[in-house]
């Protein structure tokens, strides 16, 4: 049996939970494939993850929403909740939970956070005047707003209307945490990333906090505030303790609270403010430790556009599931978009990277290798003869993916795991090229067997590596190879799991076909 590597400690996660107003679309996938790949990896490293993803049920939005169908916010909520769980589990995504802040274990997480709040003294009775944009559900300051040329006051950083709204309300002391808050950034610059959704942080904070109002009376469809008859909580104060609920919050005792703090909320760049400037203004005010880390990505743009439903480019992912495959989708955002920064999505774009990366790169040349293995070494991984300079560079630099690999998902650079992970796919290309093993068949077959050795250890280094992105095609690759289940994870890499000259290996199957149109005629 292979050995497995030293196991490493907890690393938990969680995306941002997402409104069911509408269904989802390929922003909302993008954060879960995005996270997903981070979970799978550290799994894949040795570690025990605790990966949350869900909804976010409450609120004046999904109240509207509702009324406008002529349903109720619950009846609402079933129904899209369900698309969004339906979408996480086609993208293969391996979450532990999916959290909906309609269930009752939230209720109680949302109400002992607020107690805890109240009980130090951070929340008191105000009248509350302000701007409030329903599509955002955040509260903006006047010089937040502006008017439009057709007199309709919008949020300038969303350009959301926004409504005049006097209510009695209860206010957060989120005034008295500025300077924390600031210190917090100083001291723990990892905080924040990417850096320049922390600059924007900072000097918002810099400019003063006002205190935030944290509960509505005019609508009914949230948390009951405890003990204030009339009062539901704000939405954003319930829905950021999804993140405490999944770790058992209010129940210290329960056995997944050791998940909390979490090591990573990955959100999109939209909400860094309520996850970088409220969460752990609530957090230092309830006397519960923050979270290490806020990660904000950027946006999926449709051919440049932001999508919305009024410019008629959303992109329903089940859509693009059914077209590409899994996999492809997975890797198409991962490999496209630098984490962090926007991204623009295109049919071409797509099938570039399919066919180019997937298709031809790696999947031909495990197709090609593996066949002449199996045609040529009675389906049996050859026993390799000495190895020249060639060999040893491939090999090493397979070796070197995972510490590479580790390197860049420090920095959340996913981009750049597959890229790296590419080069060595590229490198091993060449190689097989230059050494023409067809050729030495019949001229040398054991020189022919270490060529095909050296090609099947990269690829299974690769096929290790590429798991987290490509689970499917990921598996495929290393069952072809003959590897046992526990064989496979990040550690494996390296002299000391080498494949076994001898082993027996499964007829070679295509693991990316190329992406044909529909309407292509047939070749
Ligand atoms: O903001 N590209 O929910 P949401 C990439 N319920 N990411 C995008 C995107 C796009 N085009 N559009 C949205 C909410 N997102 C709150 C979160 S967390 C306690 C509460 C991201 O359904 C967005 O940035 O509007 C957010 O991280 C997630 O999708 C859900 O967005």
């Amino acid at each position: 049996m292979t050995a497995q590597p030293p196991a490493k400690g907890r690393f938990s996660l969680t995306t941002a939970i997402s409104y069911p107003n509408g269904a989802p679309h390929i922003g909302h996938a993008y954060e879960v494939i995005a996270t997903d790949a981070i979970a799978r990896f550290h799994r894949l490293d040795g570690y025990e993850v605790l990966f949350s993803t869900g909804t976010d049920e409450h609120g004046l939005k999904i109240q509207q929403t509702a009324a406008r169908q002529g349903t109720t916010p619950r009846a609402l909520v079933d129904a899209m909740s369900e698309k969004f769980r339906h979408m996480a589990e086609a993208l293969n995504c391996s979450h532990d939970r999916f959290i909906r802040t309609t269930e009752p274990d939230h209720y109680a997480a949302a109400q002992a956070i607020w107690a805890r709040m109240r009980d130090n003294g951070d929340i008191y009775l105000s009248k509350y005047i302000g701007w409030y944009s329903v599509r955002d559900e955040a509260w903006y300051g006047e010089d937040e707003t502006e008017l439009g040329p057709d007199g309709i006051r919008r949020a300038k950083a969303t350009q959301t209307p926004v409504e005049w709204t006097e209510e009695e309300n209860y206010l957060f002391r989120l005034s008295a945490y500025a300077d924390r808050l600031l210190a917090l950034y100083e001291n723990q610059p990892d905080f924040i990333g990417p850096e320049t959704r922390r600059n924007e942080v900072a000097s918002f904070v810099r400019q003063g906090l006002k205190d935030l109002s944290v509960s509505r009376t005019t609508f009914d469809w949230g948390v009951p505030v405890p003990d204030a008859p009339g009062h539901v909580m704000y939405v954003w104060v319930d829905a950021l303790t999804n993140y405490l609920t999944v770790c058992g919050f209010p129940d210290e005792a329960d056995l997944r609270w050791r998940n909390w703090p979490v090591d990573l909320h990955v959100i999109g760049k939209d909400i860094v403010r309520f996850h970088a400037v409220y969460w752990p203004a609530f957090l230092m005010s309830a006397g519960l430790p923050l979270p290490k880390r806020v990660f904000g990505h950027g946006f999926l743009l449709s051919k440049g556009e932001k999508m919305s439903k009024s410019l008629g480019n959303v992109v329903d992912p089940m859509d693009l599931i059914a077209t590409y495959g899994v996999d492809q989708l997975r890797y198409f955002v991962l490999r496209e978009v630098p984490f962090g920064g926007d991204g623009n999505y295109s049919h071409e774009a797509i099938i570039g990277r399919i066919n180019a990366d997937l298709a031809n790169d790696l999947g031909n040349l495990a197709q090609r290798s593996l066949s002449m293995l199996a045609k040529n070494c009675e389906g049996r991984v050859p026993q390799p003869g000495p190895l020249t300079e060639a060999d040893r560079a491939l090999i090493a630099a397979a070796d070197a993916l995972p510490g590479r690999a580790r390197a860049a998902m420090a920095d959340l650079a996913l981009h750049n795991v597959l890229a790296d992970i590419w080069t060595v796919v590229g490198d091993a290309n060449r190689y097989f090229a230059a050494e023409e093993p067809w050729k030495l068949r019949k001229t040398d077959p054991e020189r022919m067997g270490t060529v095909l050795y050296v090609t099947a250890e990269t690829l299974r280094a690769v096929g290790i590596l590429v798991q987290p992105f490509v689970p499917t095609a990921g598996a495929a690759l290393l069952d072809l190879l003959g590897l046992s289940p526990e064989a496979r994870m990040l550690g494996h890499v390296g002299a000391e799991n080498r494949l076994a000259p001898g082993a027996s290996l499964p007829a070679p199957a295509p693991i990316f076909p190329r992406f044909v149109e529909p309407d292509a005629p047939a070749a």
